[in-house]
């Protein structure tokens, strides 16, 4: 199966080939797994890079470690992706980041009333219906500020939410300077990333544009002026004063990743719609199949598919499209 890697893949390969300092070279490698697509046809280079990640890592962590003058490697470059998607929340100083954390996940950031509150990223679980999503809140960016390790994290995240105070005035200006800081990093925030990048130096990433603060006094013009600046974005209004609004922002979220939920059902049981099955939209049988288990497929006999607008055991072939909510049987 080909591996099918991103041309940001091959770039960031070429430095990592380039680096010669091993704590760098660690943390590219451990950016390259990160980015990776996971699945069958990279089996084999996940494999290999997590056999030089470990090497790396006695080299950097080993003895050598007490050398003078040896950069420390900074973990918080990276967070272990959990659930099935991870969102990073970025955005100008006291626009909400953490109060947004705090209000949907389990996670108990630092929440201040002044800028600059948030020093470390910190992640939690957001649970929509039946699927976790993992959201990572980071310290702040503004004209003269951005932590180090922030670019990494947003090049590593499935969804960019940029989280903008649109009750404040002055919000253009903050926003504008989240573009340009990362795009000085190589980072377009972008409503679709293109099929086709011209320049692979530079990543896109699938961003959209959280409207907070939004029942506050002057929010309603904020938002106009959101909506003209930004008319390509898909903008979800928030705030933390109103259930229905948090309840519809995560459902946004939700539907903006493209993802489906499949159930599993084992014959003459009821389906487990506990622990769905999360593919991309367009998602196979085959697909099914494979995140399961990679040897499942060559075991698979047939499928048997329920859901709206289908025969209910519907016999399927492997190149069936599944859509969310079904329930599929596999039969081996
Ligand atoms: N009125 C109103 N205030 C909010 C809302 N969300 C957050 N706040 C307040 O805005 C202030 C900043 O909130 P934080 O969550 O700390 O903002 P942040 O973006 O994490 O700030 P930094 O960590 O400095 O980047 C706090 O006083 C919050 O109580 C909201 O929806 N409505
Ligand atoms: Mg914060």
């Amino acid at each position: 199966m080909p591996a099918n890697l991103p041309p940001q893949y091959y770039e960031l390969e070429r430095e990592y080939k380039a680096e010669r300092d091993p704590h760098e070279k660690l943390r590219l490698a451990q950016e390259l797994l990160a980015i990776m697509p996971k699945h069958k046809g990279t089996d084999k280079l996940q494999a290999d890079l997590k056999a030089k990640i470990s090497k790396l890592k006695l080299q950097v962590e080993g003895p050598s470690k007490k050398t003078h003058g040896t950069r420390h490697v900074d973990a918080r470059d990276h967070i272990e992706r959990e659930g099935a998607a991870q969102i990073i929340l970025i955005g100008p100083p006291n626009s909400g980041k953490s109060t947004i954390l705090d209000a949907v996940t389990g996670a108990r950031p630092l929440i201040g009333d002044y800028p600059y509150t948030t020093r470390e990223p910190m992640a939690g679980m957001m649970k929509f219906e039946s699927v976790q999503l993992q959201l990572i809140d980071t310290p702040p960016i503004a004209e003269d500020y951005m932590e180090k390790f922030v670019p990494p994290l947003v090049r590593q995240a499935d969804l960019v939410v940029l989280v903008v105070d649109i009750a404040t005035p002055g919000f253009e200006n903050r926003i504008a300077a989240v573009f340009r800081q990362l795009e000085d990093k190589r980072i377009i925030l972008t409503p679709q990333p293109p099929d086709k990048v011209d320049d692979p130096r530079f990543f896109h990433k699938k961003t959209v544009i959280a409207a907070h603060k939004s029942l506050e006094e002057g929010a309603g013009a904020g938002r106009e002026k959101l909506n003209e600046l930004y008319p390509g974005f898909t903008i979800i209004p928030s705030s933390i004063l109103d259930d229905d609004l948090m309840h519809n922002f995560k459902k946004a979220l939700f539907d903006t990743l493209g993802v489906i939920r499949v159930y599993t059902k084992k014959v003459g049981h009821e389906a487990d719609f506990d622990d769905p099955i999360i593919l991309p939209i367009g998602g196979t049988v085959e697909d099914a199949a494979l995140e399961l288990h990679k040897d499942f497929l060559n075991k698979l006999q047939y499928a048997k598919v329920w859901g709206k607008g289908k025969f209910e055991g519907q016999r399927v072939k492997n190149n069936f499209v599944l859509t969310d909510g079904d329930i599929i049987e596999f039969h081996i």
